[in-house]
């Protein structure tokens, strides 16, 4: 029988998937479940036939350069591919595939999860109680947030994820405002009641959250740049459950510090897992919810979305076109 390809995973993965991995493919794991060192990093790549990193590995046209005459996949564990330079992978007829469709729901619920963490101060409240700051008892005008039920949402990337959150948004009572490369399908738009901005500039002025959820791509960073992010009014909240390069995060959180933005909720940052030290005192103040990169975090997507990469080793193994390939025009 044939030998089992060497898939090498840099990371710990959900236990049915590393059982799934195992009976499948000669599997090599990262025992530490802490980032790879770039050495460890290259020599995987040196070894592998397969390799399955995450979004924690850097994986640019250097390394790539060093990829060993094996190493024909790169079965991304993630939607997101934007730390590895695939077009240099494709340069050296290495396939990258990744998962999407299995965490859109999970990732909408998360941005709906952060929209009313900041619009209605929850985080900021969940703390008075265990810190003892409960004393006065209730009042009339404390922790006022802003009411959601009404405003517009302005959604930047009306792909899955985005089409997800625009129907929990328009369960919410939301009016649905969105900006893509192409305006999605009449049927889509009608279905979902939202309305399309050729112009992102003219959008972001007339919403009161804007959400991020298109790919990081060489077209989108910095997206939202600092003189977009002055487009928006002042009451204004922004959140990001996508990359954090798509917002310029420090004009971000200068707007924020000078009341030109009021509120941000973000899952993900620039240089993760550095987070810029302004957003950190003003989360602090109350004025930004910031959580660790956790918009697919739950049993379920992280498990379907093992099965994915599985899927994809396998039909490529087998001989065929895996289902999640990347293609040049996606980058
Ligand atoms: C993951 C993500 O946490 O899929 C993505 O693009 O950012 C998250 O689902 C991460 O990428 C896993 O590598």
């Amino acid at each position: 029988s044939k030998r089992k390809p060497l898939v090498v995973v840099t990371r710990r993965l959900p236990d049915a998937v590393e059982t799934r991995m195992r009976e499948l493919f000669d599997v090599r794991l990262n025992a530490d479940d802490a980032p790879l060192a770039a050495d460890d990093l290259a020599a995987a790549l040196r070894e592998a036939d397969v390799l399955v990193p995450t979004v924690t590995d850097e994986i640019d046209s250097g390394l790539i350069a060093q990829a060993g005459p094996n190493l024909r996949l790169i079965a991304n564990f993630g939607n997101g591919v934007d730390h590895i330079d695939v077009a240099a992978a494709l340069e050296r007829g290495i396939t990258v595939t990744n998962t999407p469709g299995v965490l859109t729901e999970d990732t909408a619920d998360m941005t709906m999860a952060l929209i009313l963490a900041v619009a209605r101060r929850v985080t900021e409240g969940a703390r008075i109680i265990p810190d003892d700051e409960w004393t006065t008892g209730w009042s009339p005008t404390w922790m006022l947030g802003r009411r959601i039920t009404g405003k517009r949402l302005g959604i930047v990337g009306m792909g899955r994820i985005g089409q997800a959150l625009a129907k929990r948004a328009r369960a919410f009572g939301l009016q649905v405002h969105y900006h893509n490369r192409r305006r999605v399908p009449a049927a889509i738009e009608s279905a979902l009641d939202a309305t399309y901005w050729e112009s992102l500039d003219q959008m972001l002025a007339r919403v009161d959250i804007v959400s991020v959820n298109c790919p990081h791509t060489p077209a989108t960073y910095h997206l939202l740049s600092a003189r977009r992010l002055k487009l928006l009014k002042p009451e204004a909240i922004v959140v990001n459950t996508a990359r954090g390069e798509v917002i310029d995060e420090n004009a971000l959180a200068r707007l924020i510090e000078g009341g030109e933005v009021s509120a941000a909720g973000l899952d993900v940052f620039e240089q993760e897992p550095a987070v810029s030290p302004r957003l950190v005192k003003l989360a602090r103040q109350g004025k930004v919810v910031l959580l660790p990169h956790m918009g697919s975090a739950t049993y379920e997507s992280r498990t379907d979305m093992g099965e994915k990469v599985i899927i994809n080793i396998k039909t490529f193994m087998d001989g065929h076109r895996p289902p999640d390939r990347i293609l040049p025009s996606m980058l």
